[in-house]
């Protein structure tokens, strides 16, 4: 706008700028904020359609794209009882009592967060969720759990989607009030990528919960107990949900040279977390290496070991991990998560359609009507295709996962994070990198954020044409990644039989490492004084009256908060924008029908775009609700 400003400026139009001619115009900072939705969202379209969405890197002019369908449900009809229902009447205790009771086998659909998250890079829309979650909640009240929100839908979401991850979390709330939504939080971490002061946690877990949030599946990325412990209090204390504790999945129990980790290791590690006041024990198979008769031992001796639910969560990279269900469902696990079939597979979760198949008519079957639950998955893939450019390019299982142990949700991020550094076509290297990078560091528990500095430093050493030999020999001369070097210096907490010393002189230089919890070093966050100067600096943007769930935002992710909150003056609610024409623009002679509030829609069509003046603008004649309007939009191609 301020450039706009300029080149329309008759001073500039003339030629005659000197060089204080900024300075001199204070008109040129007025800027003209269209001030009603409409305005604002039609502005929206005209610049994607001008200059595509940046966060497209390719289109693919021919593609087309199937009308999704979403299953035939009755808008006027109550929803059915559903385990959410079940926690209010019961509390958490009574009710995962009655979970263990049970002798059919409960699933957690993950399609609106894990699975999206592994195979699209997470960007999937609120828009599209909305469409099907009220016909989901009414058609399928009889699943466990919706694991909806948290690991990196947070980010991503304001990030690249431009959406309030707290108003995301809201609706699907009031189209679902009947089924359990679970999170995924990343302990001390929260939903960032580093240690945040405790206070800030305990504050986000109460707004969670506020919000919609039901079940916590709390990790940390180094299976540290003392960083989960706080995070499994606060949900005990300040929330009436289910604390679920995890234990991340590494390496292979059966090997009988693994002498890390092992079966002792993790059930000792179960009995600590039941110790430390966990609902349920969550493992968390964040890479899809537990096999098939690993999983029957794992969950046996965990059944054994503790008298709490068993929640068995996977990513199917290998293509094996259906069997691996089928063995732990026999051993007893007590839910398993599982993605609707069009976004399930590889990177995502096994298949919930084919997982619901393959127990019927046997003892453990849970009923769910197939015809519907097909009908859920082809909403699915219909709708996948809108996201094409995001895809992360497996085509197929690959057994090299037991090799290079990257978690399904980094996979789909890792290939982006090496292509935009021109290692597009090394990506061989990097996989086999991150192997070599796990041995060099002692072989770490790889899990967010842990396995982020696995995969910097990996990307880093193939980037520079270095081994990790010379790490070894020469690492003196070398200037490491920023999260390598915090990761050494204990930031994310203590790994599992401690730091390679050696490794760790040579990372830091002349740094001192410590080894108590990061949040220690941290001062508490002043909710009193912050939240008011944030409220003081942010409220003139915002409609409504400002929030703690958005001073939460804006303390953890500041710059993308200020980002998002610029995009929202200028553009409003975005998550209102149709998926294909909010990554894609419009075609000519195309509409699009925007529902600004329940009952107020607006019919946008496209009529035509201008060629560029000599200027670089050009102007984007709409129809909007019957009315002709234009834009003018300034061509930076
Ligand atoms: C996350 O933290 O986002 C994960 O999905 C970890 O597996
Ligand atoms: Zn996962």
């Amino acid at each position: 706008h301020f450039l706009q400003n300029v080149i329309q400026h008759p001073t500039f139009k003339d030629g005659k700028v000197t060089v204080n001619f900024i300075q001199n115009t204070p008109a040129l900072f007025d800027i003209k904020l269209p001030q009603d939705r409409t305005s604002k969202v039609v502005n929206f379209l005209a610049e994607v359609i001008v200059n595509g969405n940046s966060d497209v890197k390719y289109i693919d002019e021919n593609k087309v794209f199937r009308n999704a369908k979403v299953p035939k449900f009755n808008p006027l009809e109550a929803h059915p009882k559903g385990t959410k229902d079940m926690l209010t009447e019961m509390g958490p205790e009574k009710f995962c009592a009655w979970l263990m009771d049970e002798k059919k086998i409960h699933f957690t659909d993950t399609t609106m967060r894990d699975a999206h998250q592994s195979l699209l890079a997470t960007r999937m829309r609120t828009y599209d969720m909305l469409r099907v979650a009220e016909s989901y909640a009414k058609n399928h009240p009889n699943t466990f759990s919706m694991e909806v929100w948290g690991g990196a839908t947070f980010d991503v979401c304001m990030r690249f989607l431009h959406e309030s991850p707290w108003t995301r979390l809201r609706e699907l709330r009031k189209a679902v009030p009947n089924i359990l939504f679970q999170m995924l939080l990343r302990g001390s971490n929260g939903v960032g990528y580093k240690a945040y002061p405790d206070n800030l946690i305990e504050k986000f877990v109460e707004k969670s919960w506020e919000n919609g949030v039901d079940i916590f599946r709390i990790f940390d990325s180094l299976n540290w107990v003392k960083a989960m412990e706080p995070s499994i209090n606060y949900v005990r204390n300040k929330t009436g949900g289910i604390a679920e504790a995890a234990l991340s999945y590494t390496g292979d129990i059966l090997d009988v040279n693994e002498t890390k980790y092992n079966l002792k290791y993790y059930t000792q590690l179960a009995k600590d977390l039941e110790n430390a006041g966990a609902h349920m024990i969550a493992i968390k198979d964040m890479a899809g290496l537990l096999k098939p008769y690993a999983a029957t031992e794992l969950v046996t001796a965990l059944k054994d070991t503790v008298k709490l639910p068993i929640h068995l969560h996977t990513h199917d990279t290998s293509s094996l991990q259906t069997a691996m269900y089928l063995k732990a469902i026999e051993a007893g696990v007590d839910v398993v998560d599982v993605a609707l079939g069009g976004l399930s597979g590889l990177t995502s979760q096994p298949n919930f359609n084919s997982v619901v198949e393959m127990m019927k008519n046997q003892p453990r079957a849970h009923e769910f009507d197939m015809q519907k639950l097909n009908q859920f998955s082809n909403f699915w893939e219909d709708t996948r295709e809108l996201y094409y450019p995001f895809e992360s390019g497996l085509k197929s299982g690959t057994a090299e996962v037991y090799g290079h142990e990257i978690p399904g949700g980094q996979y789909s991020n890792l290939r982006p994070q090496a292509t935009a550094l021109g290692l597009g076509d090394r990506f061989d290297e990097v996989k086999k990198m991150y192997a070599d990078v796990n041995k060099l560091f002692g072989n770490l528990i790889k899990v967010t954020p842990s396995s982020k500095v696995v995969g910097d430093m990996a990307i880093f050493l193939v980037t520079n044409e270095l081994t990790t030999e010379d790490v070894m020999t020469r690492g003196e001369e070398i200037s490491f990644p920023d999260s390598v070097i915090s990761f050494f210096m204990g930031d994310l907490g203590q790994p599992v039989g401690g730091f390679p010393k050696k490794l760790q002189k040579i990372i830091l230089k002349n740094k001192k490492p410590y080894k108590n919890r990061p949040n220690a070093h941290l001062a508490p966050t002043d909710f009193d004084k912050e939240f008011k100067a944030f409220k003081k600096k942010f409220q003139k943007g915002f409609t409504r009256a400002i929030e703690m769930e958005d001073f939460l935002s804006y303390t953890l992710y500041p710059k993308v908060f200020k980002k998002a909150h610029e995009n929202y003056k200028l553009y409003g609610n975005l998550a209102l924008v149709p998926t294909k024409h909010f990554f894609y623009g419009m075609k000519l002679r195309e509409e699009t029908l925007i529902e600004l509030e329940p009952g107020k829609t607006v019919i946008i069509r496209l009529l035509s775009v201008g060629i560029p003046n000599e200027l670089g603008m050009r102007t984007v004649f709409f129809q909007v609700n019957g009315e002709n309007r234009f834009v003018d939009v300034l061509d930076t191609s």
